[in-house]
């Protein structure tokens, strides 16, 4: 296992790497290019500007996510070739400076999607990323995008750059005609297109599920469970076609069965990557998430990790959001402290593990 952390790049995060190479088991990043646009190639320039400032902090970056796929793709439009041509050009790109697995959604419009973006955690005064399918009804998807970008303390967040959200209203119309069956069969052609690549240059393309776990605003949304994994891995049959077990945005649902879930995957050798951490359901579609600690949520951690080390030991573990602790003011999600906290604690956890299941 290897524990790493995202980071957005230098001026554009509020975290130092010096910060993350300090956090005790670190080995390096799920890196990231912020301000590259859906369907644009990342340059060999681009990367090796990054992976350079990396590599200088001590750390490394094996894990490179949100490679986000246009929207033209996902809705199966003529274009989409050239912008699957573009990817593939990604791809061969990113496996020239080391990058061994690659994360991105396939998940119409939006990426996640949250009604409050620092919900007061009553109990501590933290506060915490927050979902009530209740209040989106009042919102409707135009107004929810204008909140969430005015409350994400001036930075961008992962899946809403602006750019993406410019025509939003012409493809929320054109994805009424596109059901889940549609959106599969365009995920087919695009995996057709870029799975070969993938295999020639030895990368893994690791797909992050749907956040929350259920359709939103009558898009088609088609992987938030077991079942819709087990389609996906059969798209296209390779050991490059794997997904990102995210374990708060599949346990939004408290019908998935986390750890079963990743033994599933795990013994299948379909995990590319873990999100991980832990979220508190608080009524039918509405959940707040927590501390990484078990007790915190409603996720078992010690089960989750057991069943990492079990069935794919080898994977690449991120501490997945944290709460806003300690007066830090960040990127709602991306703050320092409490992911630091969690990423700490799932090393705990890996140590005890591995070193009872030794004996
Ligand atoms: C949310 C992240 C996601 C993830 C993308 C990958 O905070 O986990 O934005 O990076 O879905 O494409």
């Amino acid at each position: 296992m290897k524990m790493t952390f995202r980071w957005y790049g230098s001026g554009r995060d509020s975290i130092t790497l010096k910060q993350i190479k300090q956090i005790p088991g670190m080995s390096g990043l799920m890196g990231v290019l912020d301000h590259k646009a859906a369907g644009e190639v990342w340059t060999e320039e681009e990367i090796r500007a990054y992976m350079d400032e990396v590599h200088e902090a001590g750390l490394e970056c094996e894990v490179i996510e949100s490679v986000n796929v246009h929207e033209d793709i996902k809705m199966g439009l003529p274009s989409r070739d050239r912008y699957i041509e573009n990817y593939r050009i990604t791809i061969r790109n990113l496996a020239k400076y080391g990058v061994k697995v690659i994360i991105y959604n396939f998940m119409p419009v939006f990426d996640w999607l949250r009604t409050d973006l620092a919900r007061v955690i009553p109990e501590d005064g933290s506060n915490s990323l927050y979902f009530d399918e209740a209040d989106l009804g009042d919102m409707g998807p135009m107004e929810i995008v204008r909140s969430t970008i005015e409350n994400s303390n001036g930075f961008s967040l992962p899946g809403w750059e602006p750019e993406r959200l410019a025509e939003l209203e012409t493809v929320l119309e054109r994805y009424k005609t596109i059901t889940p069956d549609d959106l599969r069969e365009n995920y087919r052609y695009f995996l057709e297109g870029i799975i070969p690549v993938c295999e020639e240059c030895g990368v893994v393309m690791a797909c992050h599920p749907d956040d929350p776990a259920w359709p939103v605003f009558g898009l088609p949304r088609i992987a938030h469970s077991q079942e819709d994994y087990d389609k996906i891995v059969k798209l296209y049959d390779s050991p490059c076609n794997t997904l990102c077990l995210c374990t708060g945005s599949l346990g939004s649902d408290p019908d998935n069965d986390i750890p079963a879930m990743i033994r599933h995957f795990g013994q299948m050798k379909r995990i590319g990557a873990m999100h991980v951490r832990n979220v508190k359901h608080l009524g039918y579609h509405k959940f707040r998430e927590a501390a990484h600690l078990s007790s915190a949520g409603d996720l078992d951690l010690y089960e989750i990790m057991k069943a990492v080390h079990d069935t794919c030991p080898d994977t690449y573990i991120r501490p997945d959001h944290g709460r806003m602790i300690w007066d830090e003011v960040g990127r709602p999600g991306y703050g320092l402290y409490d992911r630091a906290l969690g990423a700490v604690y799932l090393s705990g956890l890996w140590e005890a593990i591995e070193k009872t299941s030794a004996r």
